[in-house]
C-alpha cells in the first residue's frame, strides 16, 4: 500500500510537470484496491477501471509497465496476467467482464471475474444491463464498486435516490455486501467470500466498498467542489496510515521496517522511472504499430495511408494482396433451392457442428427462432447452453459477447433490428472494434453480430434503418450485407471464421423473397472482396443489399431501352470496402453510380466517390443514388425515400449524355 501511495503520488506529478499525460489517482483507494486483488487466484480475471491501478499492481503487472501506460503506449495496456486492459467509457466494460465469467462457467472452471466500478458508473445502463444478465445467468462475477464519494463533482446524492450504492443489486436478487473501503483485512475477507460463492455456481455478489478519493478526480482536477471539513474527516481515516498503525500495535511491523521499505520502493519507482525514459525513444520512433493492429490483416487503403505516413512519398501500396474469390464459387453442384433465412440457419447449424466455441445469442432467438425464424430450431438441436435468450438488453448482449469472445468463444449474438444497434453502439465502437489496437493484438474479438435491416416491408419506425454507412467510419470492425441465399451462407461461414469483429447486416425484403440454389459443399466468401455480377463498358454500378437488385435491373433497362452497358459490382462487405474492384471497373468504363438506400450524404457512395476520385484525380463523372438525407419515414412514404429502378436510369442516363472526360 505504501508503494502504491508513493507511486500514484509521482505519477500524479509527472503528469503535472507535463511528462505523462493526464493521469486519475486513486490515493485514499489503496485498500480497496490491494485487498480485493489479494483475495483472487491467478487463474481469476480482473476488469479494471481507469483508476485501478492497485488491483493491477497486486495481480502481478510491473510499474514499469503502468508508467508505460499513463505515458500514452498501448504497450502498458497488455498484460501477462489475466486482466483486461484499461479502458475509459465508464461502465462499458462490464458487459465484457459479464461474459467472460461466462465464458470461464461454460468450460467448468472455477475461475471468476472481478469487475471494477465506480459509484457513478451506477447510473449507466450498462452496469444495469450487466448486474441483470450475471443474476440471470447466476454467473462467477464480483461486481466491485468502490465508493469513493465523488465522481468527478458529482455526489452519490446527485446519482442516486438511494442511501447506499449497494441497494442497487437488491433490483436484480443479488447479494449485496457494504464494507469499510478503507480496511485492507474487510475488502479482503468480502471480496474472499464472494469468490467462493462463485466458486461454488452460486453466482454474482455486489460489493460496495465505502471509502474517500483523497486526490483529485485527474491530475488536472484541483476539487474546488468538496469542503476542506470533507476532506480532513476523510484523511482522519486514510487507509494507510490505519494499516500501519494497526500493524504497528500489533508488532508485525516496525518504524525501521518502515523506514527501509520505504526507501526500498523509492528505489523501485526511479527504476520504473529510468526504464520509461529508455523505452520512450525506441517506441515513439515505432510509428507503424498504429496501422499494424487495426484488423487481423490491413486492408488495401490502411495500408496505402501506412506508407504514406512512414515514406516520403505516397507510393503505390504492393504489400497487401487481397483474399482470392474461390474457383468454385457460384458453380453449381449438389445442392437444394432455399431462400436466405433457410441459407442463414444452415450456415449456423454447420458452424454449431463444426465448433463447440460457436455460441449463438439473442432475444427471442430459442423456442421463437428469432423475429425471422433464422434460429428456429437450433436451441432445441445445440441446448440452451449453446443458444442463449437472452434478456431485452442490446448493449449487454453485444458487450457480453465480446467478453465471450476475449474468453475463448465465438459469439453469433443477433440484435433483432439494425436500428435497435444504436443501443450497443458504444460496444461496438468503442470495444469490438478497438480490442486489438488497444492491446497491440493480444486480443482480438472474434464476434459476429447479426441484424437485420433495411426498408420496403413496411416495418414501424426505427425497424427499417441502414445504419451501415456509421460503421464504415469505424476502423476495426467489418460490416457486410449479403445479396441472397447463398452469399448469406458464405459470408456467415467467413464472418465467424474471421478473427476481427463482424456486423452482418441481413436485408429484410430479401429473407424470403429470393430462393436460389445452394451447394450442399460448405462455401465461404472471402470478407473484403467485393463481386462483378454483371460486364459492361459505359459505366459502372456499385451497390449491395436490396438496392443491388434494383440495380441490376436498372442496368437490363439500360440495356434494353438506351444501349448502355452497365457494370454491376455486388460490394458484400461494406467496410472496409473491396476498392480495387471498383476501381479496376472504373478504369474501364470512367463513370461510376453508387446506389444504397441509407442517406446520401456522408454515406457509403460517397466514400466509394472520393476513393476513386482520389486515385484518378479529375478524371471520371459520378452520381450516387440514394435514400434521402431524411430519416426513413413511416412505411406508408418509404417507397418515395427509397432509390428505385427510375432514379438510377436517370443518374446513369445523365452522366452518359456528357462524354466521358
Ligand atoms: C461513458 C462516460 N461518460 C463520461 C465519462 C467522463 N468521466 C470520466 S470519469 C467520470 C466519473 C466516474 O465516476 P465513478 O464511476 O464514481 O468513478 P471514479 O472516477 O470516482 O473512480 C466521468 C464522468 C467517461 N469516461 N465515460
Amino acid at each position: 500500500m505504501y508503494f502504491l501511495r508513493a507511486f500514484d503520488e509521482k505519477i500524479a506529478n509527472l503528469s503535472l510537470q507535463g511528462r505523462v499525460g493526464v493521469y486519475t489517482p486513486l490515493k485514499g483507494q489503496e485498500a480497496a484496491q490491494v485487498g480485493a486483488g489479494l483475495a483472487l487466484g491467478s487463474q481469476d480475471w480482473v476488469v479494471p477501471t481507469f483508476r485501478d491501478m492497485g488491483v493491477l499492481l497486486q495481480r502481478g503487472v510491473s510499474p514499469e509497465h503502468m508508467l508505460l501506460f499513463w505515458a500514452g503506449f498501448e504497450e502498458g495496456n497488455v498484460h501477462d496476467t489475466r486482466n483486461l486492459p484499461i479502458t475509459a467509457p465508464v461502465a462499458t466494460q462490464l458487459p465484457h467482464a459479464v461474459g467472460l465469467a461466462w465464458s470461464e462457467a461454460l468450460c467448468g472452471s472455477q475461475a471468476c471475474v472481478l469487475a471494477c466500478l465506480g459509484d457513478g458508473a451506477t447510473s449507466k445502463g450498462d452496469f444495469h444491463e450487466s448486474m441483470n444478465l450475471a443474476a440471470v445467468q447466476q454467473l462467477p462475477v464480483i461486481f466491485l464498486c468502490q465508493n469513493n464519494q465523488w465522481a468527478i463533482s458529482t455526489p452519490p446524492s446527485k446519482q442516486m435516490a438511494i442511501d447506499a450504492v449497494a441497494q442497487r443489486a437488491d433490483a436484480y436478487g443479488m447479494p449485496a455486501h457494504r464494507v469499510d473501503g478503507n480496511d485492507v483485512a474487510a475488502v479482503y475477507q468480502s471480496v474472499a467470500e464472494a469468490t467462493s460463492r462463485a466458486r461454488a455456481g452460486e453466482g454474482p455478489t455486489f460489493i460496495e466498498a465505502v471509502t474517500y478519493r483523497l486526490g483529485g478526480h485527474s491530475s488536472q482536477d484541483a476539487s474546488h467542489y468538496r469542503n476542506v471539513k470533507e476532506e480532513l474527516c476523510w484523511a482522519q481515516l486514510d487507509p494507510l496510515m490505519r494499516t500501519k498503525t494497526k500493524l504497528l500495535e500489533c508488532g508485525l511491523w516496525s518504524e525501521q521496517q518502515q523506514r527501509s521499505w520505504e526507501s526500498h520502493c523509492q528505489q523501485l519507482i526511479s527504476e520504473a522511472c529510468e526504464h520509461l525514459k529508455a523505452k520512450r525513444r525506441s517506441l515513439s520512433e515505432n510509428k507503424k504499430v498504429i496501422f499494424d493492429f487495426a484488423y487481423e490483416t490491413a486492408p488495401t487503403s490502411l495500408a496505402a495511408q501506412k506508407h504514406a505516413c512512414l515514406s516520403t512519398q505516397h507510393d503505390i501500396v504492393t504489400e497487401h494482396t487481397r483474399p482470392p474469390i474461390p474457383n468454385t464459387w457460384r458453380r453449381e453442384g449438389e445442392g437444394q433451392s432455399m431462400n436466405m433465412v433457410s441459407a442463414l440457419q444452415l450456415a449456423l447449424g454447420e458452424v454449431l457442428d463444426a465448433s463447440q466455441e460457436v455460441l449463438l445469442m439473442g432475444q427471442d432467438i430459442g423456442a421463437l427462432g428469432g423475429v425471422f425464424r433464422v434460429t428456429e430450431g437450433l436451441q432445441a438441436r445445440y441446448g440452451e447452453r449453446r443458444g442463449v435468450d437472452m434478456p431485452l438488453s442490446e448493449s449487454a448482449i453485444v458487450g457480453s459477447s465480446i467478453g465471450l469472445s476475449l474468453g475463448g468463444y465465438r459469439a453469433v449474438c443477433e440484435v433483432q433490428f439494425a436500428g435497435f444497434l444504436y443501443s450497443a453502439f458504444e460496444q461496438l465502437i468503442s470495444h469490438a472494434a478497438r480490442f486489438r489496437s488497444r492491446t497491440q493484438g493480444s486480443h482480438s474479438v472474434p464476434m459476429v453480430c447479426r441484424a437485420a435491416y433495411g426498408g420496403g416491408v413496411h416495418t414501424p419506425e426505427s425497424h427499417a434503418d441502414s445504419p451501415e454507412a456509421h460503421f464504415l467510419h469505424v476502423p476495426g470492425v467489418k460490416v457486410v450485407v449479403p445479396r441472397g441465399p447463398r452469399m448469406a451462407r458464405a459470408l456467415l461461414h467467413a464472418s465467424i471464421q474471421s478473427d476481427d469483429p463482424v456486423l452482418f447486416l441481413e436485408p429484410i425484403p430479401l429473407y424470403r423473397s429470393i430462393t436460389e440454389h445452394v451447394p450442399s459443399a460448405i462455401e465461404s466468401f472471402p470478407l473484403g472482396r467485393a463481386e462483378i455480377l454483371r460486364g459492361g463498358k459505359d459505366v459502372t454500378i456499385v451497390s449491395y443489399g436490396t438496392m443491388l437488385h434494383r440495380a441490376l435491373k436498372a442496368a437490363t433497362q439500360l440495356q434494353d431501352e438506351h444501349g448502355l452497358e452497365a457494370e454491376v459490382i455486388d460490394l458484400v462487405t461494406i467496410s472496409p470496402p473491396d476498392i480495387e474492384t471498383i476501381a479496376a471497373s472504373f478504369a474501364r468504363t470512367r463513370r461510376l453510380v453508387t446506389v444504397h438506400e441509407s442517406p446520401r450524404t456522408g454515406g457509403v457512395g460517397a466514400e466509394i466517390i472520393a476513393q476513386i476520385a482520389e486515385l484518378y484525380g479529375e478524371v471520371g463523372c459520378f452520381a450516387r443514388v440514394a435514400g434521402w438525407d431524411t430519416p426513413i419515414p413511416f412505411p406508408a412514404r418509404e417507397q418515395t425515400y427509397l432509390p428505385n429502378v427510375s432514379r438510377i436510369v436517370q443518374a446513369v442516363c445523365g452522366l452518359c449524355t456528357t462524354s466521358r472526360p
